[in-house]
């Protein structure tokens, strides 16, 4: 039989401070993550919910460059948009914190470095894109061109949001800087990276023998990751926005914005309880990642490698992972504008904030992608929750 827990640490993926939270990101992480927490609220377990801004990364300094103001400035603003809005939808967050907390960068900067010290990390030097006119390395999504596996021409070096591929820079076809738009040349560069073939066991063991009782979107990805198998990941990057790499000649290094993020989440919990301890390092703790479906590979495989290359921390139990919601049959687009702005929409629908959790979570996109329509929105209104749910009470 299953253990029965009775305290709970529940986290929500951290949305990127580059821009607003939209329809999908509700439905597929933030709506079912509260109705869980609220569940395990209401049947007198200890349980806190954490989640916070993930203000590090490409997506922010590229946002910033483009507005021609500074990282600082463009986090600053959707940290307090995306807050504010959550607060308003009535989520029931314990706390809503940020990766520029002065609590985030010691606990990650503590955390690298321990692994540092151990051994933990392998140190290479390889060639990597460089744009000559901006003088900067191109990491991640500051390089983009065609997708190799779907021909789609605005695929970034980490991925291609079009087939979903994850994606290295050297993979593109036509490569091109996204800061100039020059054609870009290597350069060698010194990186750590987290040698994950060295805990392809461990991984094995703990998900494919371990934790059967997934969901099968997620339990496959990582089986077909694993059966890939893993190869070393680096976890550092040439950029000046980030928290410092902590190791004597590393100027001008940065953590990686997924080594960083997800301790994000400790770094929460620190900020909201002395007590953090015995959420993260009790055995007693039932530990629930709320992601989207393009997150899987960093919060089942990546981030409990990290943990485990610690020490002393728990791992989740489980990582329910939705899959998309499109919007009027086509996919939500930030860039494009193709979405439902949630701080857009309590605007206005002042009052009318449980009309959209209720929709949300009736067309939540658990098993395949779904699509949200203002036709099936007015219908579930007025069918669903005005005559059904109103004639009823
Ligand atoms: N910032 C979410 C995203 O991919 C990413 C999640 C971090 S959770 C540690 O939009
Ligand atoms: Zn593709």
């Amino acid at each position: 039989m299953a253990k029965e827990f009775r305290r709970y640490l529940v986290t929500s993926a951290l949305p990127y401070a580059n821009g607003p939270v939209h329809i999908g990101h509700l439905a597929g992480v933030y709506i079912p993550s509260d109705i869980y927490t609220r569940y395990l609220r209401l049947k007198g377990c200890d349980v806190i919910s954490v989640c916070g801004s993930d203000e590090h990364g490409v997506p922010i300094t590229i946002k910033a460059r483009r507005e021609g103001v500074t990282p600082q400035e463009i986090v600053d603003r959707y940290h307090e948009l995306i807050k504010r809005s959550f607060e308003r939808l009535g989520m029931s967050f314990d706390i809503y914190s940020r990766t520029s907390s002065p609590t985030h960068a010691v606990t990650a900067s503590e955390f690298f470095r321990k692994l540092y010290d151990e051994g933990k990390f392998i140190e290479r030097t390889s060639m990597q894109f460089y744009d000559e006119e901006a003088q900067t390395f191109l990491a991640d999504r500051y390089i983009t061109g065609t997708c190799p596996r779907c021909g789609n021409d605005r695929a970034y070096g980490d991925q291609c949001e079009k087939c979903g591929s994850t994606l290295s820079p050297d993979e593109l076809v036509d490569p091109r800087s996204a800061v100039s738009g020059a054609v870009p040349v290597k350069r060698e560069t010194r990186h750590w990276y987290l040698p994950l073939d060295r805990y392809e066991e461990f991984l094995r063991e703990w998900i494919l023998d371990g934790h059967k009782e997934w969901r099968a979107n997620v339990y496959g990805q990582c089986k077909s990751w694993l059966d890939g198998g893993l190869q070393p990941r680096a976890v550092s990057r040439d950029l000046d926005w980030g928290i410092p790499v902590p190791v004597e000649g590393a100027e001008g290094k940065v953590l990686y914005v997924w080594f960083d993020a997800p301790i994000g989440y400790i770094s929460a919990t620190k900020d909201l309880t002395p007590d953090w301890e015995k959420y993260w390092k009790s055995g007693d703790t039932k530990m629930v990642h709320f992601i989207g479906k393009d997150n899987i590979v960093f919060h089942c495989i990546v981030f409990p490698a990290m943990l485990k290359a610690h020490g002393g921390y728990i791992l989740p139990e489980n990582v329910p992972a939705n899959e998309f919601l499109n919007l009027e049959g086509e996919k939500i687009s930030t860039s494009r504008n193709w979405a439902v702005w949630l701080h857009e929409y309590l605007d206005e629908f002042p009052g009318k904030e449980d009309v959209l959790r209720y929709v949300l979570c009736a067309s939540a996109p658990e098993a395949k992608d779904n699509d949200f329509t203002w036709k099936d929105f007015q219908a579930r209104n007025n069918n669903e929750l005005v005559a059904v749910l109103g004639n009823f009470v």
